[in-house]
């Protein structure tokens, strides 16, 4: 096997096959970078360890040589260094081909730590090169036992043939990886540009500011306002959809007396508003984090509907994204409430690509499933009875209100604390009615009021707080809500299909 038929590959094949398996490398990294931190492409970052290294008076004289090509030249160079390199690899994997393959790898590991190393460099910079590295290996393991695989013939046999059709469809794949990675990057990069280049639209009545009040300074407590790279994303988009502002459409059809089709420049002509709201994912356990609060910016839902006209009969909206997700969500959602919005900013810069940018539908006291469609670009007046949306096609309900909710964000999970006083703490919701109280329960004991943080507005979150007086022992803590129209958040636990879980959330600490 590999260990005896490499030495019968020729040089020329065997340079080849290397050379291949290192474009393998570069490929797949860029492609994969593309997707992860495109900053961290093999490509670039070798490119730019080389400039970065490149001493003056050698990057003055190439700029001096090359002028405006010296990109060119410098891949120029970089190309023949990695062929020659690529070469001696191939004449080693002849010999010793672990030791080649261990060689290729330590090659990926260096440039997967030169990744590391750029400016604003995470962990996840290391992974394009590693996945390079991967398929780098594979390639050349592919390559050198498609020549021995076979039952080795002299001169022409099957493995000359096997060795040739490997070699052309590895060469075909690093092709193709390269060409995909390429015209994706540019994509994405469009989308950069187009969404630094937004301006928040002119809001005339701004939301109300979030005071000190509604947001305690208690250590661990979720913060009121959300963080636009915190809040949770939950979507069906293996790959991010990526549309500019110039290229997105909105179409307004279905039962309306007329069609109405906006570019993004009309939507601008509108009357921007601005609004809180907390959007909760139906999928969201008891105690998860599915869930965050944001300030959006956007045209109410209501004003667009209204241009279109709705028919009386009409009891729904489905929404379409881009990418073919559909929401359905009632009509009177949309028509009645002014907060319903086709949101264009989260707290005050465009929306993140990856909530929906250039526009998605935000919809007060609805779980996101029925009504927040990212990348929105096609509103159908219809009704409940005459189609299904992606999620209620699957079963889940095709009405969801977002249900009476509570959790504890301090102290942590199976924390250990002194004993006297511990701080209690979370987040309560019941968007669309408000939180009226919450409450609090130590194993057994009674439920004890918890004191509330000021409410914002009935459709987003409220903090809670709660002082306890601890003693030694392990302790089970109990939350509990009751919303403004005086329900009590029930203990009976449901899972999240089909309509939103129930249950108390709770949590196990140990008092010293
Ligand atoms: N296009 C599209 N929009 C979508 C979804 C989706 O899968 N595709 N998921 C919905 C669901 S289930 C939720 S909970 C919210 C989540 O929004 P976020 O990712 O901005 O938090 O988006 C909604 N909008
Ligand atoms: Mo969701």
């Amino acid at each position: 096997m590999i260990h005896r038929a490499p030495r019968e590959l020729g040089h020329l094949a065997a340079a080849a096959a290397a050379t291949v398996a290192a474009a393998t490398v570069l490929a797949v990294g860029h492609l994969v970078a593309v997707f992860v931190a495109p900053a961290a492409s093999p490509f670039f970052v070798l490119g730019a360890t080389v400039v970065d290294n490149t001493p003056k008076w050698l990057k003055d004289s190439a700029i001096r040589w090359f002028g405006a090509n010296d990109k060119l030249a410098l891949a120029i160079s970089m190309g023949a260094v990695m062929v020659v390199a690529a070469s001696l690899l191939g004449e080693l994997a002849r010999r010793r081909f672990a030791l080649a393959a261990g060689g290729l790898t330590v090659l990926g590991v260096i440039v997967a730590f030169l990744a590391l190393r750029r400016p604003s460099a995470t962990f996840w910079f290391a992974v394009p090169a590693l996945a390079g590295t991967l398929a780098g290996v594979a390639a050349l393991t592919v390559l050198f036992v498609s020549f021995s695989g076979s039952e080795p013939e002299p001169a022409t046999g099957p493995s000359r043939r096997g060795f040739l059709l490997a070699l052309g469809g590895v060469t075909a794949g690093v092709v193709a990886a390269g060409v995909a990675g390429r015209y994706l990057a540019t994509r994405l990069r469009d989308i950069a540009a187009d969404r630094a280049a937004f301006l928040l639209p002119r809001v005339a009545k701004p939301a109300p500011p979030v005071s000190a009040e509604m947001d305690l300074p208690v250590q661990g407590i979720t913060p009121f306002v959300t963080d636009a790279d915190e809040f949770y994303r939950v979507d069906t988009a293996l790959q991010l959809p990526s549309l500019t502002r110039g290229e997105w459409r909105l179409r307004i059809h279905g039962m309306v007396e007329r069609e109405i089709r906006l570019d993004y420049d009309e939507l601008l002509s509108r009357d921007a508003v601005e609004s809180v709201i907390t959007l909760t994912c139906v999928s969201n356990e008891v105690g998860g984090d599915l869930l965050g609060t944001a300030r959006w910016t956007g045209y109410r839902l209501a004003d667009l509907l209204a241009e279109a006209g709705p028919s009386r009969d009409a009891d729904m909206v489905l929404s379409r994204s881009i990418d073919g997700f559909t929401a359905s969500t009632p009509l009177a959602a949309l028509t009645g409430n002014q907060d319903a919005l086709l949101a264009v900013a989260m707290n005050g810069e465009a929306l993140p690509v990856a909530h929906g940018y250039p526009a998605r539908m935000i919809v007060p006291g609805l779980y996101g499933y029925v009504s927040a469609t990212k990348w929105v670009v096609d509103l159908e007046v219809t009704r409940f009875d005459r189609t299904e949306a992606y999620w209620t096609r699957r079963g889940w309900a095709p009405t969801a209100p977002i249900k009476t909710a509570s959790r504890i964000d301090v102290p942590a999970a199976f924390a250990t604390l002194p004993a006297g006083e511990v701080v209690v703490a979370g987040v309560a919701w019941a968007q669309g009615r408000g939180i009226r109280a919450v409450e609090v329960q130590v194993d057994d004991g009674a439920w004890q009021e918890a004191t509330l943080a000021e409410a914002y507005s009935i459709d987003t979150w409220r903090q809670w707080t709660w002082r306890w007086d601890a003693s030694p022992g392990t302790h089970s803590l109990r939350v509990r809500a009751t919303d403004a129209t005086g329900y009590i958040q029930t203990d009976e636990r449901v899972p999240p299909f089909p309509d939103g879980s129930t249950g108390h959330h709770s949590r196990v600490v140990t008092i010293r």
